[in-house]
């Protein structure tokens, strides 16, 4: 194999990106974005601009492996896969027998959005009647609240943003997680659009905009109710949108009465002129765009957070406006089949127990739980680095009567614990089918490459797993390209002439969901039909039914915490990293230099810390060791750990999340990963 073909950036990041890989003897020699794309645009980042260093790493699991030494330490010895797979069936096989197939827990995530490969071990842990995982750990906070004001999980099309006088980045580090939104951003700045970033911290986005609002963490629906009082004050919404397209128009702006910008300023810690000029800004541009990132929705108040913010173009009418409305992720505008890919139908009756994924640490260590979890079959995710609450995962992980299998592409964090490690392909090395949350661009990509070693895709894995065990259903006898053909036949409209075939011609298809896309420009997909200010449903949940500021579980307002941990902690992501993975590489940890934490020059002097000096961050959970930088990037106050390092790599053996609470957020079962009280030290 020579010369250049085309794949898809598999990683968990909305940009899915279209690639050009150059090949020379069946190897890849480069990758670089595809020009062509709409959506690329010949731009990717620098990680996976260095991929074939990742797919020939010399991390990378080979061959089926054996634990030899300690759980914890990652010594082992190569097997066959036959013996690998019999040893699984047969652990499976007496586990099942003893204590139930609740006992398995398999547990996934995001290495792969492939959706082959990201839903491979769903039917057949049904089919085992295994414990069933809420994979809450990124969005589902997020999605619950959005969900709640809009009915769906999208928005406006990101394209649109070259036709917006008006974009505000809140809670999203595109420069870092998204890319390639900077490159609309950038075009709509250019022909003179306002960019506003609304972070806790200076980030590289925030360096790129207009204006920067540097809100104390957790406390924007604060700033949105604001915001809603100003333009509701002063007169500056759009009565024809909210009276044809929204339900409770009166109950929330009597509710916003109480968030004048003189108290909202206390609450986030923001000039009240400041909060006021947004507002009158916001309110005279109706080519407004939010992209709203993930980022806030990871507080104890995060779901409640984003149903307020997705109300703000209710108010002006700019879901209605071309250039204008909001989006948090276009993930629920793809209307495929996934009940093809989840085959819930293959799940015994009553239906097996749910544990939600952040609990991983609890579930392991619970003396309670019946039955207990006697096995866990890991794939598509590093849960020893990227859970919170680590010193609970790692004290489960090294429990001598748990069966742990992983199935990995490199020699993580988490296989170090695994009695049985298997080697996974990676996207260029199998086929998959991919959505974005990002934009509306459905790819397809064909392995370019011939495995590495002995290496074996997800969807393979569980095949052989499914005939060893003798689960016997059809659907482990179809082809890849069967399920392909299955998963796009949800006869919907966006996916009309959308065929494999049409995929494998052409690499990428547009959903034919029209141009501009504004899937709320005349109500939502709501129980009432319309943007909902006011959520019967909330309220029927026992939540407050209108949009609300509730002060974080762990914040400033915990008084006797705060006296022990006066620093709030955030953890979002780094460059150079995608959550833990590219951890593997020397290459990646080069550039990114060392796990830091960045510390306002004033916390660090009361501290008698100087910059470039190790120090100890900790609180009640456990500590962690990082270099000290210290910058006026980040408000005192507020500390900022970047980026999730394998612990293998950090002194000291613990990483950030052995810092981050297993609490659960307001809505959807999602994470308060940003939600922290620490104190820090020199080392
Ligand atoms: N380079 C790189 N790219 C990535 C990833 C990565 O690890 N590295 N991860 C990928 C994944 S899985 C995801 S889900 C996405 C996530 O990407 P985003 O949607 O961008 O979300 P986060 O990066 O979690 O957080 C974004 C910003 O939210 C800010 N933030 C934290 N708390 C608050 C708050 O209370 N208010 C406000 N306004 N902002 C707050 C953080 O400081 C951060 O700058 O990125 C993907 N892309
Ligand atoms: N401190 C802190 N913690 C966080 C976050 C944060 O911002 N800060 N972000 C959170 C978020 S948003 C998310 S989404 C989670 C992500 O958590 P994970 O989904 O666990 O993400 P990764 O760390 O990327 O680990 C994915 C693993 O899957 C492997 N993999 C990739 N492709 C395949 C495949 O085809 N088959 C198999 N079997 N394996 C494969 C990769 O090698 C990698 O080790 O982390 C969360 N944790
Ligand atoms: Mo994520």
């Amino acid at each position: 194999m020579g010369g250049r073909v085309l794949s898809v950036c598999p990683h968990d990041c909305p940009s899915a990106c279209s690639l050009v890989v150059t090949l020379d003897g069946g190897r890849i020699v480069d990758v670089s974005g595809n020009p062509e794309h709409p959506y690329t645009q010949g731009v990717i980042c620098g990680k996976v601009h260095d991929y074939a260093e990742r797919v020939y790493s010399p991390m990378r699991v080979r061959t089926p492996l054996r634990r030899i030494g300690e759980k914890g330490k990652g010594q082992f010895e190569p097997i066959t896969w036959a013996a690998a797979v019999e040893e699984i069936a047969h652990r499976f096989h007496r586990i099942i027998a003893q204590w139930g197939g609740e006992a398995i827990l398999p547990f996934s995530y995001g290495g792969t959005l492939g959706l082959l490969q990201f839903y491979a071990g769903h039917p057949f842990f049904h089919a085992l009647g295994a414990s069933q995982l809420d994979r809450t750990i990124c969005v589902s906070t997020a999605y619950a609240g959005w969900r709640a004001t809009v009915g769906m999980v999208g928005g406006n099309d990101s394209e649109q943003m070259v036709h917006s006088d008006l974009i505000i980045l809140w809670g999203i580090n595109a420069a870092y997680t998204h890319i390639n939104l900077m490159t609309f951003v950038k075009r709509s700045r250019e022909k003179g659009a306002y960019v506003v970033a609304i972070d806790p911290y200076r980030t590289p986005t925030a360096k790129q905009a207009d204006e920067h609002l540097m809100v104390r963490p957790g406390t924007d629906a604060a700033l949105a109710l604001g915001l809603m009082h100003v333009l509701i004050a002063e007169g500056l919404v759009d009565q024809a949108y909210v009276a044809r397209a929204t339900l409770g128009y009166a109950e929330l702006a009597e509710h916003v009465k109480a968030y004048p910008p003189d108290r909202v300023a206390q609450i986030t810690g923001l000039p009240g002129e400041q909060i006021a000029a947004l507002a009158r800004r916001y309110g005279r541009t109706r080519a407004s765009y939010i992209r709203v990132g993930i980022g806030l929705s990871r507080h104890d108040n995060g779901g409640m957070t984003c149903r307020t913010l997705a109300c703000l173009p209710a108010l002006t009418g700019a879901y209605a406006h071309p250039g204008g409305g909001a989006l948090l992720s276009s993930s629920g505008s793809f209307p495929l089949n996934y009940h093809a890919l989840e085959r819930p139908d293959l799940m015994p009756r009553p239906v097996p127990r749910v544990i939600n994924m952040i609990h991983l640490g609890r579930a392991l260590t619970d003396p309670t739980l019946r039955p207990p979890i006697r096995a866990l079959y890991v794939y598509n995710s590093n849960p020893a680095s990227v859970c919170p609450n680590q010193g609970l995962v790692l004290k489960g992980l090294e429990r001598e009567d748990l069966f742990t299998v992983v199935h990995e592409q490199m020699l993580t964090d988490t296989t170090d614990y695994a009695d049985i490690v298997l080697p996974a392909t990676t996207s260029m090395e199998h086929v998959d089918l991919y959505k974005s949350y990002g934009h509306l661009y459905l790819q397809l990509a064909e392995p370019v490459i011939r495995p590495e070693g002995e290496a074996r895709s997800n969807w393979d894995v569980i095949r052989l797993l499914a005939w060893a065990m003798g689960v016997k259903d059809p659907h482990f006898e179809k082809s890849e390209a069967a399920l392909i053909r299955e998963v796009l036949a949800s006869d919907h409209p966006a996916l009309e002439g959308i065929t494999y075939e049409r995929l494998k011609a052409e690499g990428s298809v547009r959903l034919g969901v029209g141009r501009p896309y504004m899937p709320f420009a005349d109500g939502a997909p709501t129980p009432s039909g319309k943007v909902e200010l006011y959520s019967e449903r909330l309220a029927a949940q026992g939540f407050p039914p209108l949009p609300t500021y509730t002060p974080l579980q762990e914040g400033p307002e915990s008084a006797e915490l705060f006296c022990r941990f006066p620093l709030q902690l955030i953890v979002p992501p780094n460059r150079f990293f995608l959550n833990s993975s590219f951890s593997q590489s020397e290459l990646l940890r080069k550039r990114q230099k060392a796990p830091v934490v960045f510390l306002n020059p004033e916390d660090a002097a009361a501290r008698g810390i100087v910059g470039g000096e190790p120090v100890k961050v900790w609180n009640d959970r456990g500590a962690a060791q990082f270099v000290a930088t210290l910058t006026d990037d980040t408000r005192p106050g507020v500390a900022v750990v970047e980026g999730i390092w394998w612990r293998k790599f950090q002194p000291g053996g613990r990483g950030v999340n052995v810092l981050t609470s297993d609490r659960v957020a307001d809505l959807g079962g999602g994470p308060a990963f940003h939600s922290n009280l620490v104190e820090i030290s020199r080392a």
